[in-house]
């Protein structure tokens, strides 16, 4: 049997080698530009100013509701813009082809109900425009709704100056709002179409309405997250049953998606590009002559975890946000990296001068786009990536985002996993310390 000596010595050493790998593999990281490993190059430890290569063709924004963070990134990759005013930044989207002004959402927590008549917990949803060279923001609509474990907006859809489609995650609904007036002039709701016995729990997290569009058809196209689906709605006749990508627990078609955007005719289309999220990859569906949908691209790598954006860009390039991965990158027309940018958290992302979201851009049949599905790490990765990402690999992809997603956004899966191993060591050396001591506990109160 080991001595007391021996035992401090193991669990001594044991507690300095798992602060040490903490140390070790969050060194460099700051708040929002932070550290990742990409693809076929080293590790990059980006503190903000810093500059990644090559350059992107024009500014980048990225919003972020881990620590509430909108931010832009110029093209050399210096952060020309950073505000943390709000808890939780969601879509944010330029206005027209005036890459001066965006348009984003962003929300704020209240749990002393100073915002409610009520008094309980709630919630401020606002609309916000920003002028990014003066810095002025201006409110254009603000909604107090209360507070449920996931009722933040999480997308609009500017129609004009006056007029904005929102995705009501709180109601799991879509309207459109005349936000001079603050009327609602039409709105869907999905009890009108699904039953509240799918999806998430009602009526906490049931559908989970992620993002909204408005096609050029004058179409609504809306993505049912915890439906596993995009749906269509026409305004005047309703529901389109028949145009629906994806169906509740058909996976392998999309898992819990998240931003999905339409690609008309004119540009190679209809086809949809989306983040599909619990299953690590972006896919692209083509809609053929008989009405259905047929998987046109796929791409991930051994990095990619739980991305929320995907954007085609008009030169055929897909600007991506890797939320759980840490980065914002761009995959070119043959699947490589073409740039790429550290930000842990980030929700989504918009380069600045090509339009909203995949306005403009081709769909992956017509630019003939290279699929992707190798997840192997490569060589240059170093030793810890190997590890956490074989370890992931074997997890469902859900249970390694889900643990992913309960801490804040810079820790990663193995340093969760690390930090209770750390812990239970120290839970364990404290009671074998209780155990050789000599102190007993006895009861406060005798009985004679
Ligand atoms: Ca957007
Ligand atoms: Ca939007
Ligand atoms: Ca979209
Ligand atoms: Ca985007």
């Amino acid at each position: 049997m080991p001595s007391q000596r021996t035992w401090r010595i193991v669990f001594t050493t044991g507690i300095v080698l798992v602060c040490g790998f903490l140390i070790v593999t969050n060194a460099g990281a700051s708040s929002f530009v932070g550290s990742a490993e990409s693809e076929g190059s080293a590790t990059q430890s980006l503190a903000p100013g810093e500059s990644v290569a090559p350059p992107a063709d024009g500014p980048t924004v990225v919003s972020s509701h881990d620590d509430g963070e909108l931010l832009i990134v110029g093209t050399n990759g210096t952060v020309t813009y950073h505000n943390t005013t709000y808890d939780g930044y969601w879509d944010v989207d330029p206005i027209d082809n005036d890459s001066e002004e965006l348009v984003y959402t962003a929300t704020e927590r209240f749990n002393d109900g100073s915002c409610s008549p009520t008094g309980s917990h709630c919630i401020k949803q606002r609309i916000e425009r920003l002028n990014r060279t003066t810095g002025t923001t201006t409110v254009l609509y603000e909604h107090v709704q209360p507070q449920y474990e996931a009722s933040e907006w999480h997308d609009t859809d500017r129609i004009n100056d006056t007029h904005y489609l929102v995705a009501d995650m709180y109601a799991d609904a879509v309207f459109m709002v005349n936000v001079e007036t603050d009327l609602v002039v039409w709105e869907w709701s999905a009890q009108t179409d699904y039953p509240i016995d799918g999806g998430g729990d009602y009526p906490d997290d049931w559908v989970h309405l992620n993002d909204v569009e408005r096609l050029n058809d004058g179409r609504i196209m809306v993505s049912l997250r915890n439906q596993d689906q995009v749906a269509f709605i026409d305004p005047s006749s309703g529901h389109q049953s028949n145009w629906t990508l994806g169906a509740e627990d058909e996976h392998d078609v999309l898992y819990e998606q998240h931003n999905p955007d339409f690609i008309p005719a004119e540009r190679g289309g209809p086809a949809v590009v989306v983040a599909d999220s619990e299953q690590n990859r972006l896919v692209e569906y083509q809609r053929t002559d008989a009405g259905n949908w047929t998987q046109s691209w796929i791409w991930t790598d051994s990095t990619l975890q739980w991305p929320r954006d995907a954007d085609r860009l008009p030169n055929g390039n897909t600007l991506v946000t890797d939320t759980r991965g840490g980065r914002v990158l761009e995959v070119t027309p043959n699947g490589s990296i073409g740039w790429e940018v550290a930000v842990q958290g980030g929700y989504e992302a918009e380069r600045l001068s090509t339009g909203d979201e995949s306005i403009g851009g081709p769909s992956a049949e017509s630019a003939d786009l290279t699929s992707r599905t190798d997840t192997t790490v490569p060589e240059s990765a170093g030793p810890v990536v190997h590890v956490r990402t074989t370890v992931e690999q074997l997890l469902p992809n859900k249970v390694v985002n889900g643990i992913a997603n309960f801490g804040p956004g810079w820790l990663r899966f193995d340093d969760l996993i690390v930090g209770l191993m750390g812990g239970l060591l120290l839970a364990c050396w404290l009671a074998a310390e209780w155990r050789w001591s000599s102190l007993s506990f006895q009861s406060p109160i005798r009985r004679d």
